[in-house]
């Protein structure tokens, strides 16, 4: 098998990279193109070993808190068409579960995640680096509904880990990493130009 193309998506929590990492892979299905997703948010590291009062506390939003050592190993494991079983992290006990889960190789990989393109390291790995730039109030916004909704906070424990970490670490590792990209994109997962001008770069890549 030819080695896949990996496709890098990063942008701020909130900022529509889960939408335009979906859209993309239903783009791609669509066609019959064999494509995997892969989330950052798998590579947080485990803390078993923590109290969850200490696990409330972490610094979610440092690079440091992902096991990115790990995500490089699968990202060349992948690379030579080897299967990965990647870790599977529970937002709501802030740890790994037991179980890990299984994905296969495909021409096509997309990865996601808020500090992909803050390690330089990383950078190698990746065919092609997308940044999806939105307003950190719409951010804030909707990550305020979708943690409240599907990860059991308070608006709170939201507005206090915005201000303690979310806002500076974005400041300071997530917004210069958009300089590193090959493409910026605005207007957030929904941009149809931006899909369009991805999937042909993709299609052309893959001949
Ligand atoms: P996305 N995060 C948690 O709140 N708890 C965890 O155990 C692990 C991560 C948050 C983290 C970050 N930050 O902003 C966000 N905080 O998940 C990244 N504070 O996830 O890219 O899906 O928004
Ligand atoms: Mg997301």
């Amino acid at each position: 098998m030819q080695s896949p193309l990996i496709i890098a998506i990063s942008g701020a929590s909130g900022s529509g990279k889960s939408l335009f990492t979906q859209n993309l892979f239903n783009g791609f299905e669509a066609q019959g193109r064999p494509v995997q997703v892969l989330r950052e948010d798998h590579y947080y590291r485990a803390q078993d070993h923590l109290p969850m009062e200490a696990r409330e506390k972490n610094n979610y939003d440092h690079p440091n808190a992902f096991e990115h050592e790990l995500l490089k190993a699968h990202l060349k494991a992948l690379r030579e068409g080897q299967p990965i079983d990647y870790p599977h992290y529970c937002f709501k006990t802030h740890t790994r579960l037991p179980e890990t889960e299984r994905l296969n190789p495909a021409p096509v990989i997309i990865l996601e995640g808020i500090m992909l393109l803050a390690r330089p390291e990383l950078l190698p790995l990746y065919d092609v680096k997308i940044f999806v730039d939105t307003p950190l109030d719409i951010c804030l916004m909707r990550r305020m509904m979708r943690d409240i909704k599907e990860r059991g906070r308070t608006i709170d424990s939201v507005a206090k880990q915005y201000e303690e970490t979310v806002k500076p670490m974005y400041h300071q590792f997530i917004e210069p990493s958009r300089f590193t990209a090959d493409v910026v994109v605005t207007q957030g997962g929904k941009n149809q130009i931006a899909l369009d001008v991805i999937k042909s770069h993709i299609q052309q890549a893959l001949l």
